[in-house]
């Protein structure tokens, strides 16, 4: 294990709840509630004003109703938490390319990977910078850890929620741990908990005490082992920057090798252009474009540059290849052209809850009323509680709630007052869906940081040289 307290872990506070009270200023400092809001849906997370009432992720949102009936219940907008995550993950890329992310709002990274820190001082400035950078760039807060081990930081970046930062000192893991409940060590969930609480093992410390042999007999061999070496802090993982092996790609052979450079120009837009809808077909995003070139002697080449921040803008990557290409020599012919994207982010939290996504469909069959059913014969439009709007003469807003043939709308922005309430016919034509704004308006006061990470962005870290 290292020595100093160089692995980062960060984890966006309340992130689907925060998002939305960023987006909704009548929402802020109130108990908000996002997760699917049909008969069988779930909640993804509760604001922590929400959470004094009990509500938690994975409740039912029945029960959660129960026990908060005058929160505000939306629907996840998908969209707007990717951006927000990839802004993040720009982040963190820009610190390290050791970076792992393992949800849209969670990432380790290794601060040693670049030098971006060394010892306990240099991380903790990291951390604290990161910190400022993420409330400048998305408006939210972050928690972050930082220690020595992936499983002490991730410790340490819960027990600074929210909106904190804790850095456990290499050393002293075990005094940390030893008085918590065993429930602290990742992998032990209320089954566990239990079965260890009835042999009379209840914090970290008795683990310890009750040795490796006892462990291994109460919760089987498999278990065990990984256990008590938990107990014991001992956690050489190293972070992982898995994805920046994948990559998406597409590539053409040509019968006749291409002599003419503006058309090599134009096929490789194309293949940006496919490349692009390969990878937005598979949700993904990218940070590193690479060029590939076969010439007319079968001597192949790749080029490829980094940018700050995964995109999947078809101009940003368009734009890169071009760039690229400009530095290779293709008078002779070229055979074939290639582009790819990798160092891909995808989020496995997405595919978690696309159950609840389904229903919030679900809930919105259930709402649609019968006399509305008989007054509107063309389709029934859907306004999921939460989602943007814009009234062509009272502006943007979002569905507070719909429901009799009636949509409730709030008029407000993100930089905006808190803003007023009308209510709508489902079918007014002077209403209609709406993308959502940002949360931090671009201006032209924006600082270098501000700009990093932004989906669109240009800007890149350098160009890399790959396999002559
Ligand atoms: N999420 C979900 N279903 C779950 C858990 C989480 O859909 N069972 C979503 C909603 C969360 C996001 O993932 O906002 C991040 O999950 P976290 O566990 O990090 O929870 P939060 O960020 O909401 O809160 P915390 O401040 O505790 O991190
Ligand atoms: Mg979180």
């Amino acid at each position: 294990m290292r020595t100093a307290p160089t692995i980062l872990h960060l984890d966006m506070d309340a992130f689907y709840a925060s998002v939305e009270q960023a987006s909704k200023p009548s929402l802020r400092g109130k108990a908000v509630i996002v997760g699917g809001l049909g008969p069988r849906g779930v909640v993804a997370t509760a604001s922590y004003e929400a959470r004094v009432f009990g509500v938690h992720s994975a409740m039912p949102m029945a029960q959660a109703r129960r026990l908060a009936p005058n929160a505000a219940y939306l629907v996840p907008r998908f969209e707007v938490y990717r951006a927000i995550s990839e802004q993040v993950m720009g982040l963190l890329r820009a610190l390290s390319p050791l970076v792992e992310p393992l949800s849209l709002d969670e990432a380790f990274v290794d601060l040693e990977a670049e030098g971006a820190a060394w010892d306990a001082e240099s991380a903790r400035l990291t951390g604290t910078k990161l910190r400022s950078d993420i409330r400048a760039v998305t408006g939210l807060t972050g928690s972050v850890g930082l220690a020595a081990s992936k499983m002490l930081a991730k410790i340490a970046s819960e027990e600074a929620k929210p909106d904190g930062l804790l850095l456990i000192e290499p050393g002293t893991e075990r005094a940390l741990l030893g008085p918590k409940s065993v429930r602290i060590l990742p992998g032990v969930g209320p089954a566990t908990g239990d079965h260890l609480r009835r042999a009379g093992i209840t914090t970290v410390e008795e683990i310890v005490e009750a040795g490796e042999d006892e462990l291994v007999r109460l919760v089987g061999k498999a278990h065990g082992h990984g256990l008590y070496a938990m107990a014991l802090a001992h956690d050489d993982r190293s972070v992982v920057a898995e994805r920046d092996t994948k990559s998406v790609s597409v590539e053409d052979t040509y019968d006749v090798d291409i002599h003419d450079r503006v058309r090599v120009r134009t096929e490789v837009q194309r293949l940006a252009d496919r490349c692009v809808r390969r990878l937005r077909g598979a949700r993904l995003s990218g940070r590193t474009i690479v060029l590939k070139v076969r010439r007319y002697d079968f001597s192949t080449l790749t080029r490829s540059e980094t940018l700050r921040g995964p995109t999947d803008d078809p101009a940003v990557v368009r734009e890169t290849a071009a760039r690229l290409l400009e530095a290779v020599d293709t008078t002779g012919g070229v055979r074939l052209l290639g582009v790819g994207v990798s160092g891909l982010a995808d989020y496995t939290q997405e595919d978690l809850f696309a159950q609840a996504a389904g229903e919030t469909h679900l809930d919105d069959e259930d709402t649609l009323e019968e006399p509305a059913r008989e007054a509107a014969a063309p389709a029934e439009r859907r306004w999921p509680a939460g989602h943007d709007v814009c009234h062509t003469e009272f502006g943007h807003g979002w569905v507070q709630g719909s429901g009799l043939g009636r949509v409730t709308v709030r008029f407000e922005t993100p930089d905006s007052a808190p803003g007023r309430v009308r209510t709508f016919r489902t079918d007014d034509p002077a209403l209609q869906p709406a993308d959502p704004l940002p949360l931090i308006p671009a201006g032209p006061e924006q600082s270098e940081v501000t700009a990093v990470g932004r989906k669109a962005s240009p800007g890149s870290q350098g160009t890399v040289a790959a396999k002559e």
